[in-house]
């Protein structure tokens, strides 16, 4: 088959795994009031003034205000239920803004200064013409609170009724027979809740923002996947989308846009590698061969692609092309991409066991091989028992991390790796959940069980003692307002790649 039809037929057979979404309705719990703290996350805390039951006995007129609180972060179309009291000769408008935390429905987006577009916040004003009505908002709105503002009404209104009318492929989440701790099945309840509500037609990397099918995101949420909801119809969905995006060179997007039709998005060299982990993880737990065999020359193309980005000494140039990404944050890139391209050649090698392509292995095991020598000789400094990146010999923690998760260190001089980092300390951290995934990791392949588990308590613990119910997408303690997009009001708050203490549990 050639490239055109090949690409083709895996939309058509995505567009047939399309699910069909779950519906089911959240009442709002609570009313609240935001307050300034010190103490709070972002510095603004919560306090319940009310029952949402007693709203109906409420009359609100022309510049009112109630928040009301649904007591988990939910996913869908919000739903008013309105009667008029008195006069009822205009129409009704409300100002509306629906938040993920307690600090956006605070902030003054009129201050908005980040980098992405001012339109990922979630406010909105709306008229409505006649009363009484049930209004469903037409967009979908990821929040756990909604303010509600009466920008202008004839007389008084009242609300019998607010709620959203959640979605996603899965309404419930799978109970857990694991032995956990309090702690651990608290954190893996928000772990759960977090993949369930970025579970929609596709796996979304956050349903507030992107709203998109992300390759990097769908590898951790097909993982997390596996040990609870089990829909692999979704990630195949997903995955055949990401495939039958590829451009004319054959390379697979970092992510696509699926609506009004299937479109390439951006590049990422480390989230193309890791395409052969992403299908290997498919194949191995549906066992479905014949779509392995037919997505491993995709597979080989990124490798192909890539290659001619080392050098004749077997590392990486310094001048690699486009978007490396491995975490937000500003380092040299190089030993954790080399790392990555070893990790996800084994996991080809793994694939091509896996669906019979003997033949195919021997180059790559060779290459595996190759491009481990090299980066043991020229970037590992046996002395102080590091992993150094680039021209100026920079040391950072995914430097460390990726090359040990190749395997290329036996787990014992990964246990020195990862102790040494630590004394270093202009090591550039893990700035995400998405990197602190790979941390963690790293830590159990050493055989660093206590810390890992410390790291999985301090980290995604802190985020459910600051009050998370699904978990973040940039989090660094202490660091309330970071945001890679220069404005935490962009920031989502229910991110896919944050939710894998799903796999930790499960695995370890
Ligand atoms: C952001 C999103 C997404 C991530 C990319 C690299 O836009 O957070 O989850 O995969 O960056």
């Amino acid at each position: 088959m050639n490239h055109w039809d090949q690409r083709a037929e895996w939309l058509r057979r995505a567009t047939s795994l399309k699910p069909e979404l779950k519906h089911w309705a959240v009442n709002a719990q609570a009313m609240i009031e935001c307050e300034k703290s010190d103490t709070a996350w972002q510095k603004t805390t919560v306090r319940n003034v009310g029952l949402a039951s007693s709203l109906s006995d409420m009359k609100f007129k022309t510049g009112s205000r109630v928040i009301v609180d649904f007591g988990e972060t939910v996913v869908g179309r919000i739903r008013l239920k309105l009667r008029p009291e008195g006069k009822n000769d205009s129409p009704l408008r409300l100002q509306i803004i629906a938040a993920e935390l307690p600090y956006e429905v605070d902030a003054d987006f009129a201050d908005f200064r980040g980098g992405l577009s001012r339109s990922w916040l979630q406010d909105e004003v709306v008229n409505i013409d006649v009363l009484p009505c049930v209004y469903d908002f037409p967009r979908r709105y990821s929040l756990r609170y909604l303010k509600i503002d009466v920008l202008a009404a004839a007389g008084e209104i009242i609300f019998d009724e607010i709620s959203v009318i959640a979605e996603s492929s899965e309404e419930f989440l799978p109970d857990s027979s694991l032995p956990l701790s309090l702690e651990e099945k608290r954190i893996d309840k928000v772990a759960l809740r977090t993949l369930r509500n970025c579970m929609q037609d596709v796996f979304e990397d956050g349903p507030k923002r992107d709203r998109r099918l992300w390759l990097g995101d769908l590898r951790l949420q097909a993982k997390a996947n596996r040990h609870s909801f089990r829909r692999f119809d979704v990630v195949e969905r997903s995955l055949l989308l990401l495939a039958a995006a590829t451009d004319d060179e054959g390379r697979v997007p970092a992510c696509v846009y699926t609506e009004p039709t299937l479109r390439h998005g951006n590049d990422i060299t480390d989230y193309s590698l890791l395409l052969s982990d992403v299908v290997l993880d498919l194949i191995e737990a549906t066992d479905d061969i014949e779509l392995g065999r037919q997505l491993f020359p995709l597979v080989c193309r990124q490798f192909e692609l890539f290659r001619p980005n080392f050098a004749e000494n077997g590392l990486l140039r310094d001048d690699v092309p486009g978007w490396t990404f491995i975490d937000w944050a500003e380092f040299n890139k190089s030993s954790a991409l080399h790392g990555i391209y070893v990790y996800s050649l084994k996991a080809a090698v793994r694939l091509a066991e896996k669906v019979g392509l003997l033949v195919e292995c021997e180059s790559l095991q060779q290459e595996i091989q190759h491009k481990s020598e090299s980066l043991r000789r020229l970037l590992y400094d046996e002395s102080c028992k590091l992993i150094v990146s680039g021209p100026d010999r920079e040391i950072s923690y995914a430097g460390q991390v990726w090359p040990i998760l190749a395997g290329i260190f036996s787990p014992d001089e990964a246990k020195e790796i990862l102790s040494a980092v630590e004394n270093v300390p202009e090591a550039v951290r893990p700035r995400t959940p998405y990197m602190y995934h790979h941390l963690v990791e790293a830590y159990f392949y050493a055989g660093m069980d206590d810390k890992a588990s410390a790291l999985i308590n301090s980290y995604w613990g802190e985020m459910v003692r600051l009050g998370a119910d699904t978990f973040w997408e940039v989090f660094e303690p202490g660091n309330d307002f970071l945001s890679p997009y220069k404005e935490a009001l962009s920031n989502s708050a229910c991110h896919a790649w944050s939710c894998t203490p799903i796999c930790f549990f499960a695995e370890h």
